[in-house]
């Protein structure tokens, strides 16, 4: 009786532990919360500028403009927001305030808003017209309300924090649930405040209360993220949209030098853009870039939309190393999209549309080296190719190095490798390497490190293989990796390089070769009647040379405009206010060489502004526009404020241009001044008022557009 007794406990005692769950693996570092976790699945969104600004063609308002400048007659919140959707992408953030103050709502916390415009006879709310259409269209909604504003009287005292709060409450209050708050780091500087047109720096660690400020933001709007140096999720340190290699979604934010704390706009930004592996906070980037040049439309850069190759490129090293994309889009003076913006987006969501078509994952057959408790439902492979990005494959506790294989009846061929974690578990694996199975052995052929919510390996050449295997070489725990996705990338014909030489010589380039490739120098498309390139050219004057490959059927890639200045063959330098010759030669600043600077940093003592350098072109001509491009490594020198004289003789001078070159610190691209009117010299004189960094000047190049 006893023994029989024994044997039923006995039993009971092995049914209940083979039926007791496997229990989950420990959550390793810090967490996402439920709002960064939705904000990580959107991936892409897009981010809209238009303000009386885009009637300045600036890309800082000062806050003086006249509220009746702002009258886009064709204004249709829809076409726009269609055209984002049309790119793939799933959010709309408005600027509702930029820093030149203007609010595109009918605020009461300010008379300078869109109720004083013309735009539907002073009745309009464009955020509500903005919040409608992204609504109509299936996406989400957030809000950028700068904090600078130029524009008010009371900026840089309390009274304006209160104001500011109280927009914040009027955009929480009326426009329904938002997905992100946008805050700004740029804060403080001249404007026009009331009138006063005076500088104002504020304390940007205290001045406007953040912790208050943001407290708002949590209670009135909980699922909304807050961007913002140390906000939910970060920026990633540039506007070029690229997040490093290794990017982690956790950061410990540090204060720039002299600082100590890290406040917006006062977080160095270097660091930011790898993260900070087991860093103290979840704070993911956000990778921010403009479709075109800048954030707000100007029609000299209605060439320079990006191509798709180039915004994949962004989305590869953004959505691609595990943070979101956000581009920027702005409307041009009659309130639409430019039509070369709209197809640009359209193109790119056809491409992500084409790459994403045929998961080859899901046809193959997946082992693992091992599953976590022998657990199949829970955490087998299968979970792998689910279309739950929270299900997840799991190795046992202990075991923190493991593989995945991908088995197909026939080859595949395939570039593009998919993997993301689980990350309400954390972010955990340091290290992969992918094999595939090629001539009857296995092949590395491709490895990345920070893998978190997202991770595209991007091969450079397509492979075709029947097998493909994943190793997990690196993690600190046992792995909870959730999707591995296979695809390949549609096939695009080779993008050329257009390029000119100091001495004018255009050569047109492609990285594989094509069957031919055609031009143009008069700004018309590239056809198949179109000059094919042989060899390089002369091309001396300013103006777009515009190249599109093509296959042995005639059919054709990207085109690709470059957009030229005059040649600067026999062009001088007359003078310059300082060269430190050892250190930055001034013919560095027209020799076409983006690479080489000039300065006038003496390391020995600070040389004081303002800095000028006076060029002779070696004959006279009618100059349209010129161009100033800030150096590409490093902040040094860059000009703020700038003014450009001319002269026919080197004697007599006169000044054509002066303003500042807005926002070059985050985003230095060349910075093209249209004049007023074409002026004739021969002489021009670039001074550097002031600098964003130091107390000197530099320049990668200067240019001139204009005709002999
Ligand atoms: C920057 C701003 O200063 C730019 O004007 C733009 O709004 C960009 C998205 O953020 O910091």
């Amino acid at each position: 009786m006893k023994k029989q007794l024994l044997t039923v406990l006995g039993c009971f005692i092995f049914l209940s532990m083979t039926a007791q769950k496997v229990s989950a693996p420990a959550p390793y570092g810090v967490l996402p919360s439920e709002t960064q976790l939705r904000w990580q699945e959107l991936e892409q969104y897009v981010l809209v500028h238009f303000t009386p600004t885009t009637f300045q063609n600036k890309e800082w308002g000062y806050g003086d403009a006249d509220p009746n400048i702002f009258n886009p007659s064709k204004f249709d919140a829809s076409q726009i927001v269609n055209a984002a959707k049309d790119g793939g992408f799933k959010g709309v953030i408005l600027v509702a305030k930029h820093h030149d103050g203007f609010c595109l709502w009918p605020t009461k916390t300010t008379s300078y808003n869109i109720s004083k415009s013309p735009f539907r006879e002073g009745k309009g709310d464009m955020v509500k017209e903005f919040e409608l259409a992204t609504r109509s269209a299936g996406m989400k909604f957030g809000l950028y309300c700068s904090p600078w504003d130029r524009n008010n009287e009371d900026y840089g005292k309390p009274e304006y924090v209160t104001k500011y709060r109280d927009q914040l409450r009027e955009l929480y209050s009326n426009y329904g649930k938002l997905f992100i708050t946008w805050f700004d780091g740029a804060n403080g500087g001249d404007g026009y405040y009331g009138g006063k047109k005076e500088k104002r720096n504020i304390d940007r660690s205290n001045y406007y209360g953040w912790d208050t400020t943001w407290g708002i933001s949590k209670e009135m709007q909980p699922g909304a993220v807050i961007f913002a140096d140390n906000g939910d999720v970060r920026w990633v340190g540039n506007e070029h949209g690229f997040a490093a290699e290794t990017s982690w979604a956790t950061f410990t934010p540090e204060p720039i030098a002299g600082k100590t704390k890290a406040a917006p706009g006062e977080t160095n930004s270097e660091k930011a853009q790898e993260g900070t592996r087991n860093g103290k906070f979840w704070k993911p980037a956000e990778c921010d870039v403009p479709l075109r040049n800048g954030w707000f439309y100007h029609t000299n850069e209605d060439n320079q939309v990006k191509s798709v190759s180039k915004l994949f490129e962004i989305y590869c090293k953004s959505v691609g190393r595990g943070g979101c994309l956000d581009l920027g889009i702005a409307p041009d003076t009659s309130g639409l999209l430019h039509q070369n913006d709209v197809k640009a987006l359209k193109d790119f969501g056809d491409f992500l549309k084409q790459l994403y078509a045929d998961n080859l994952a899901k046809s193959a057959v997946i082992t693992a080296s091992e599953i976590r408790g022998d657990d199949n439902k829970s955490f087998g492979t299968k979970n792998l190719t689910d279309d739950d990005r929270y299900s997840y494959w799991a190795t046992n506790d202990e075991v923190k190095k493991a593989s995945v294989t991908l088995e197909w009846k026939k080859e595949q061929t395939f570039n593009i490798i998919r993997l993301r974690e689980n990350i309400k578990l954390g972010q955990r694996i340091e290290k992969i390497e992918i094999d595939a199975f090629i001539n009857g052995n296995w092949k590395k052929v491709g490895e990345a490190t920070s893998i978190g919510a997202n991770r595209l390996v991007r091969l450079q050449n397509y492979i075709s293989t029947s097998k493909l295997r994943i190793r997990i070489e690196e993690s600190p725990v046992c792995i909870a990796l959730s999707d591995v996705g296979v695809f390949k990338e549609p096939e695009q014909l080779a993008v050329p390089k257009i390029k000119r030489n100091k001495e004018g010589m255009v050569s047109i380039v492609t990285e594989v070769p094509v069957n031919q490739i055609h031009y143009t120098i008069d700004g018309t498309e590239p056809t198949v009647q179109s000059p094919v390139y042989e060899s390089a050219f002369s091309f001396l004057t300013s103006g777009e040379v515009k190249a599109k490959s093509f296959d042995t059927n005639m059919k054709s890639g990207e085109t690709v405009i470059q957009s030229f200045n005059v040649c600067k063959k026999d062009w001088k330098i007359v003078a310059t206010s300082f060269d430190n010759q050892e250190k930055g030669k001034s013919l560095n600043a027209i020799d076409e060489n983006e690479g080489t600077l000039w300065n006038t940093s003496d390391n020995t003592s600070a040389t004081a502004l303002p800095q000028s350098i006076t060029v002779d072109m070696g004959k006279e001509m009618t100059i349209v526009s010129l161009s100033y491009l800030p150096r590409q490594n490093g902040t040094g020198g860059i000009v703020k404020n700038y003014q450009w004289q001319t002269s026919t003789d080197n004697v007599t001078w006169t000044t054509v241009a002066e303003g500042e070159f807005s926002n070059i610190k985050s985003n230095p691209v060349e910075q093209n001044i249209v004049l007023r009117t074409a002026v004739k010299a021969r002489y021009f004189k670039f001074i550097g008022k002031t600098s964003v960094d130091g107390n000197y000047i530099s320049a990668a190049e200067l240019g001139v557009k204009g005709v002999n």
